[in-house]
């Protein structure tokens, strides 16, 4: 997923605050199927999450209630679920927000 956003100059989408979440929150509500990927993930230790692009910790952010619940032990990536946030298994297939230095997301399937 990375991959493909680096394609267009741009990297899976990094929230660094609660004002940047609401943005793509409406984002997604008006252009998805209300959920999709951004680019975090606890793959290298569980419950800290990290950013793929800068490598930053991911801030205090409006997590879906009872969520991250690493879910079978086995939900390490990140997804926007309506406007608020889920841990999900990475090999899940869906739809995903890349990030452009402009602070423009392109939504890809
Ligand atoms: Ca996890
Ligand atoms: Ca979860």
């Amino acid at each position: 997923m990375n991959e493909l956003c680096k394609t267009i100059g741009g990297y899976l989408a990094e929230i660094d605050s609660l004002d940047e979440q609401n943005f793509v929150a409406g984002f997604i509500k008006a252009h998805t199927e209300r959920f999709a990927f951004i680019g975090a993930n606890d793959v290298k230790r569980e419950g800290t999450f990290v950013y793929y692009n800068s490598k930053k910790p991911v801030p205090a952010l409006n997590w879906c209630p009872g969520e991250p619940d690493n879910f079978l032990n086995s939900e390490d990536c990140v997804e926007f679920w309506s406007n608020c946030l889920n841990d999900l298994n990475c090999g899940y297939i869906g739809q995903y927000i890349c990030e452009l230095r402009l602070k423009r997301p392109g939504m890809f399937n």
